[in-house]
């Protein structure tokens, strides 16, 4: 532990809103402050996501464009096989990624042959040498060790929001069903992320608190993904604006003062954001992206313009280490 470097686990609500509400150029400072000490050497974790079971979801959030409940649904496609996901892990592997994150339509883990594969999809992807991760909602005990035993890093199940909120944007599971999920799979020994969005509708009060219950658990989880709300057509919340870019860089920021070992993730949203406010996020002390130009069902940056945007920040990425092991024997034939 460094001297600028609080690790805690009691912020209160109003700290955590004065936080939230400092003139941003004070808010970057610290931020930056906190992470440059918690995490030297600064370098973007690359994550590509690929949904492997898409639509159908029996959940009803209001900002998903996977549940039945809304008309954005886009249930009917087949379910992906072992073999197509370590296809697209292995591409994801070469263009430099280091997380491959595999997505579920699920209210819950379901047993039998689809539990099988994802077992296997696991195991393939950490042949690979890449971290796994999935997320496919709520899941026992049994389910999580098993997942643990395949070698899975992390599992992924958000808070999406405050306790507050929450009732307007789900109601077909519980927050305590959510925190419950967290504990279960803490329990097996596999990493968390967990993070929310932001641009639903809710307060600056829901923000601080959404971040509470997050900076609450101890260990905090190991990835915090933060996303801004993709509008999605044919969802309850299609109409709402574009969220502020400063206030996902000021989300960023609090997460990482709060936060400052775990891996704050840059998420959805980015597409609405110029290079320079992604630029602005990364030194608020977000250390990972979505690498690849789709998230689930919705567009992402292509990886071109990624490698681009991380270079002109003077970031360290993965592809460029790649790029630098490939180019060694060369130089060396070169030199010889
Ligand atoms: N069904 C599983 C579950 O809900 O846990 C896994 C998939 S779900 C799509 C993963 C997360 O993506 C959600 O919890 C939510 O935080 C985020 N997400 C989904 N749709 C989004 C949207 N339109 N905008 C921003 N984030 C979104
Ligand atoms: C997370 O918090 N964001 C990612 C990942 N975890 C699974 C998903 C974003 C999904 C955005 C909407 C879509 O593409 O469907
Ligand atoms: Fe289903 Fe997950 Fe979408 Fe909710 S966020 S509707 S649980 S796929």
């Amino acid at each position: 532990m460094t001297d600028t470097v609080d690790l805690r686990h009691d912020w209160t609500l109003e700290e955590i809103q004065a936080l939230l509400d400092l003139p941003l150029m004070d808010l970057l400072w610290r931020a930056q402050s906190v992470h440059r000490a918690a995490n030297p050497g600064y370098r973007v974790q690359l994550a590509s996501l690929l949904s492997v079971k898409t639509g159908g979801c029996e959940e009803d959030c209001a900002y998903c464009s996977q549940s039945m409940y809304n008309s954005s649904d886009v249930g009917g496609q087949a379910d992906l096989e072992v073999k197509a996901v370590l296809e697209r892990a292995r591409a994801a592997a070469a263009a430099g990624a280091d997380r491959f994150c595999m997505g579920w339509a699920w209210r819950e883990i379901r047993e039998g042959p689809a539990f099988e594969s994802m077992l296997r999809m696991v195991r393939g992807v950490r042949e690979l040498g890449l971290e796994a991760c999935v997320t496919a909602g709520m899941l026992t005990d049994t389910q999580a060790e098993r997942l643990a035993e395949a070698g899975l890093t992390a599992y992924n199940h958000n808070l999406d929001t405050s306790p507050e909120h929450y009732d307007r944007i789900i109601t077909t599971r519980t927050y305590e069903e959510r925190l419950e999920t967290l504990q279960r799979v803490r329990r097996a020994g596999v990493t968390l992320c967990c993070g929310g969005i932001i641009g639903m509708g809710e307060t600056l009060r829901d923000r601080a608190s959404m971040l509470r219950v997050l900076a609450c658990i101890d260990p905090h989880p190991e990835s915090v993904p933060i996303n801004g709300l993709v509008a999605v057509e044919g969802t309850p919340l299609e109409g709402l604006p574009t969220v502020d870019p400063l206030e996902l860089v000021r989300m960023v920021a609090v997460a990482r003062i709060l936060m400052p070992f775990s891996r704050v993730r840059l998420s959805a949203g980015r597409e609405e954001l110029n290079r320079e406010a992604q630029i602005l996020c990364l030194q608020a002390g977000a250390d990972s992206i979505f690498y690849g130009d789709t998230l689930l069902t919705t567009g992402n940056p292509a990886v071109d313009a990624d490698r681009a945007l991380l270079e002109a920040a003077g970031v360290q990425a993965s592809w460029q280490e790649q790029e630098a092991l490939e180019q060694q024997p060369e130089q060396e034939t070169a030199a010889a």
